[in-house]
């Protein structure tokens, strides 16, 4: 059969030549997002990776945990605080961030809320002048950290806890956090609520309906409105899930979504909090919450229960290593410092932390992969590389286990890899192994599942001049947006 040429207009020719001059770098479109993904608020957050929590109030000067609610506020009297030293001690850790509480179960506010006498305002503190929320906000801000606060659900001080009025009360509070304190990068509210208190003087137990007394939706209204770009933190997110367990400990895997409605605060089934759901219904990454210390707060009595620069390395790996994020909690204390002991072993931290990560020994490798989207410049390989976590190497469609080679030229020896996702598009990536080139063949050393945020693999040394990666399981084609590796020194290795 033959097709008859009917003659195009000449400017509709010069278009279509055009087009099929142009490279197909053009033509390729990104993948279609896989599953739920990350708002821009927890994109942000996912950045961050590893921060500080402080646990600082009455509790400090009673060396208890849980504060009754009956405390003077003048039993809040630290000798030297210092926010300077707080926070120059967590960014010298690497924490990109801090979170304080402003308000602990014991109802003791930080700040000089115009809500309560029970406050920082009746504390010889600065003669009653003082604000630590101001103080470290600020200090924060001047040393570059992201800032959020903790306000307790839970209060065993206030008299209407438990009753409709203290909703008002919580509330106000909150109104006053979020908007006198500069731009919070996560807001946490605990899952400890109800039980026996002071409340007011009435020394009873009063418990709560966890699923309705707070009127959530509309009590996480007043962070949205006047913190947008805050994450907010609770066993059942909306933005932050609890990683269910308090060691810092991130499932293997720990998916970074979840079905958020199975879920509400104070009500978590730990161990999907841990591990998440697959393919789950909302982006809910987990955050490890763990203290230095055996307690949250300062007790003098734990001067020598610090934890190790190995033990917060090993955390770090189970952490961020896994897709969460890590956050470390710092207790002031009775100075309003952080303890000797502390800084000593975060220093020593970061040093370990520093002497691997500082030199990545796949940049300038020579990569090819067994197929790039569309051919593409934007979704080559080279991508994984390049240090930048807009960019991401990608297949087409329907190519969901593909390959990609290093080609590092001489032989290396590493013994750390560090592989991103390109979160915009959704959590892809279900299994992918790792091989090395020897003696001319190739030898897998390690497999995973997830890989999220942020994968690490942490093994014995693997020398050779050419590595693999091979995904072996995805739903769709991946979206990488980082391979590294590093050589972790003799003294960094665990113990
Ligand atoms: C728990 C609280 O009860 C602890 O005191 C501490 O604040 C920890 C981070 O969360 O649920």
């Amino acid at each position: 059969m033959q097709t008859r040429c009917r003659s195009l207009p000449s400017g509709l020719l010069a278009a279509l030549a055009l087009i099929a001059l142009s490279p197909v770098t053009e033509a390729a479109e990104p993948p279609a997002p896989y599953g739920p993904v990350p708002s821009p608020r927890q994109l942000q957050w996912h950045a961050l990776e590893f921060y500080g929590f402080l646990h600082f109030t009455v509790n400090t000067f009673t060396d208890k945990e849980w504060g009754y609610g009956d405390e003077s506020p003048a039993v809040f009297a630290p000798t030297d605080f210092d926010a300077d030293q707080i926070v120059g001690v967590a960014k010298g850790a690497g924490m990109r961030g801090l979170i304080l509480t402003a308000k602990h179960h014991d109802g003791f506010c930080l700040w000089p809320s115009e809500y309560t006498e029970h406050s920082v305002k009746n504390s010889p503190w600065r003669d009653g002048q003082g604000d630590v929320v101001r103080e470290i906000a600020d200090a924060c801000r001047r040393h570059g950290l992201a800032f959020g606060t903790y306000l307790s659900p839970w209060d065993r001080n206030h008299p209407e806890y438990g009753r409709p009025a203290y909703l008002d009360y919580f509330r106000n509070q909150l109104r006053e956090l979020m908007s006198g304190y500069g731009p919070l990068f996560e807001v946490w509210f605990d899952g400890a609520n109800g039980g026996d208190g002071y409340y007011g003087g009435a020394r009873e137990t009063r418990r709560i309906d966890r699923l309705t007394y707070y009127d959530w939706p509309n009590t996480r209204q007043i962070v949205r409105d006047l913190q947008p770009g805050a994450s907010m933190f609770s066993d059942a997110g909306p933005d932050v899930r609890w990683v269910g367990n308090e060691k810092g400990i991130a499932g293997d895997p720990a998916w970074s979504t979840l079905n958020r409605d199975d879920f509400a605060p104070g009500e978590a089934d730990e161990k999907r909090l841990n591990r998440g759901d697959r393919p789950g219904t909302h982006w809910l990454p987990a955050e490890c919450d763990v203290s230095i210390r055996p307690g949250w707060f300062y007790h003098s009595s734990e001067d020598d229960k610090v934890r190790s620069p190995h033990d917060l390395l090993d955390l770090y790996y189970k952490s961020v290593g896994r897709g969460a994020s890590l956050l470390l909690n710092l207790p002031p204390d009775r100075r309003g410092r952080i303890h000797e002991n502390d800084e000593r072993s975060l220093r020593a931290f970061r040093a370990l932390l520093d002497a691997t990560f500082a030199e990545d020994l796949a940049r300038g490798a020579v990569v090819s992969a067994s197929n790039v989207r569309g051919d593409a410049d934007r979704f080559s390989p080279a991508h994984v590389l390049d240090g930048d976590r807009q960019t991401y190497w990608s297949t087409d469609d329907g190519l969901a286990t593909p390959e990609l080679v290093l080609d590092l030229g001489d032989t290396v020896t590493f013994n750390v890899v560090s592989l991103r996702e390109y979160l915009p598009l959704g959590q892809r990536v279900e299994d992918w192994a790792l091989d090395a080139w020897e003696e001319g063949a190739w030898r897998e050393f390690a497999k995973g599942t997830a890989i999220g945020n942020r994968r690490l693999w942490r093994g014995s040394d693997v020398a050779t001049d050419r590595v693999r990666l091979r995904i072996t399981k995805a739903p769709v084609c991946p979206a990488l947006s980082e391979m590294a590796l590093f050589l972790e020194p003799p003294k960094a290795r665990p113990e």
